[in-house]
């Protein structure tokens, strides 16, 4: 598809004057409601990345929207110097919700890994009684947490990575989905303090581990002595079908407070994204006083963490995915889609797979991770009125806001469907 004049306006203006960090689609978009966004000239598209996962909730929800036009002219930022009448109400909410004691307010995803990773080192040296800088995180090889300096310190993607350094120290990687080396590690290095882990990975390419993986790292961190310490910035909040991945196929939408048997109580727990439906950066740490308390005054904090305007729109955020009932929708969708997507596979040699959970999918395109076709693919999808994006080369991730009815995501599988066949050998 031919950029018009005015999208390259626009792509031109940040080209100039922008950092070169991203190369997105070429495509402008201005406006977005649901699960659908616009572009500058006005074409209607599916929204199949939601963010990266933060607009769950679908473009500018009107409940969340109108949550935080009131609480922006009421009171927007006081600094954690004062008090507010927001930041109590929003942590006995969310602590409520995810059924842990305590949380750590902050902004971005990256943000809060830093607060985990801080915490968990805290715990290690004061509760475990590991020596001084000694603690060490063991973390998975082809991990996304982040764009900080600590946290790609321990990325095994050389992009993200390369000529940053130096990289910071303690941290080990295993593979992922490995429970033997998991176990290898532990048993030969007394200073861990904790194993960080996402239970889907996302930035890997929707790599879903076995259904006992994560389980079978809890029991190992128990008895090690170690923190299991769950990124959900990306697979939480309904997103994977279940409230946090780590309920497993418990679809309680969070009212059983995860007593459900697939559910793994990780010890601390990372969310970012679709906390607040896309609208405002809010991030969260979340663990029982026991490792919480380990902070103190004066050792920790941020500006704009837990102000009074991400508070509130993180209440109604979460408030929105229980009233539409948006997990047990994800759940539903999810199988749908990948059964749907499998019966296209069956016969296509373009596509080699389909797997996730819930609404985060993605499918294996055949070809090698440094070929243009997952991209042309992509841009084909964009010109068929669909959004999404290569993840690794070859992988293209499907990831709609959870608001979507089972008609639109029907519409949305035709799209790809006859999009995809354009791309076979035959055609
Ligand atoms: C970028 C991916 C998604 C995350 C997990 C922490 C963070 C993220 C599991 C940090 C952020 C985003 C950031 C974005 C691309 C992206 C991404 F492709 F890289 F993997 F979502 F799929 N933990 N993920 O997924 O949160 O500080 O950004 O708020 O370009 O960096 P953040």
């Amino acid at each position: 598809m031919e950029t018009t004049i005015k999208a390259s306006h626009f792509i031109d203006l940040e080209l100039v004057n922008g950092a070169h960090d991203y190369h997105p689609i070429p495509v402008v978009l201005e406006r977005g409601e649901g699960v659908y966004l616009w572009d500058v000239e006005g074409k209607k598209y599916f929204d199949f990345l939601s963010a990266y996962s933060a607009v769950n909730q679908g473009h500018c929800h009107p409940r969340i929207v109108n949550a935080l036009q009131k609480q922006a002219e009421t009171l927007t930022l006081t600094s954690r110097a004062f008090h507010n009448n927001k930041l109590g109400a929003y942590m006995d909410y969310v602590t409520d919700y995810f059924n842990f004691e305590r949380l750590l307010p902050s902004n971005t995803g990256a943000e809060a890994v830093e607060a985990a990773i801080k915490i968990t080192r805290k715990w290690g040296y004061t509760i475990k009684g590991i020596p001084a800088n000694k603690a060490e995180i063991i973390v998975c090889s082809q991990n996304f947490h982040g764009r900080t300096s600590t946290i790609i310190s321990f990325s095994s993607d050389p992009g993200s990575k390369t000529n940053f350094g130096p990289h910071a120290k303690g941290f080990i990687t295993i593979p992922y989905n490995d429970i033997d080396a998991l176990e290898a590690v532990l048993e030969t290095h007394p200073h861990v303090a904790g194993f960080l882990v996402e239970p889907i990975q996302g930035e890997a390419g929707v790599y879903t581990p076995d259904t006992d993986f994560i389980k079978k790292a809890k029991a190992l961190c128990n008895e090690f002595n170690v923190l299991l310490m769950a990124d959900e910035i990306q697979t939480g909040i309904g997103r994977t079908g279940s409230l946090l991945a780590v309920c497993g196929s418990c679809s309680c939408e969070g009212h059983c407070k995860q007593q459900a048997d697939t559910y793994t109580r990780p010890d601390v727990l990372i969310l970012g994204k679709a906390i607040s439906g896309g609208t405002y950066p809010v991030s969260a740490v979340l663990c029982d006083s026991e490792i919480m308390d380990v902070i103190q005054p004066g050792q920790h904090g941020s500006t704009f963490g837990g102000n009074p305007m991400a508070c509130t729109v993180a209440m109604e955020a979460l408030e929105v995915i229980r009233d539409e009932k948006l997990t047990q929708n994800a759940s539903r969708l999810g199988q749908l889609f990948r059964a749907e997507m499998q019966s296209y596979i069956d016969k296509s040699s373009i596509v080699l797979k389909v797997r996730g959970r819930g609404l985060l999918n993605a499918i294996v395109i055949n070809d090698t991770e440094e070929s243009k076709t997952a991209w042309n693919i992509c841009l084909k999808l964009m010109e068929n009125g669909l959004l999404a994006k290569p993840t690794h080369g070859n992988i293209i991730r499907f990831a709609p806001p959870l608001v979507m009815t089972e008609e639109q995501l029907g519409e949305c599988i035709q799209i790809i469907r006859s999009t995809l066949a354009c791309f076979e050998p035959n055609n």
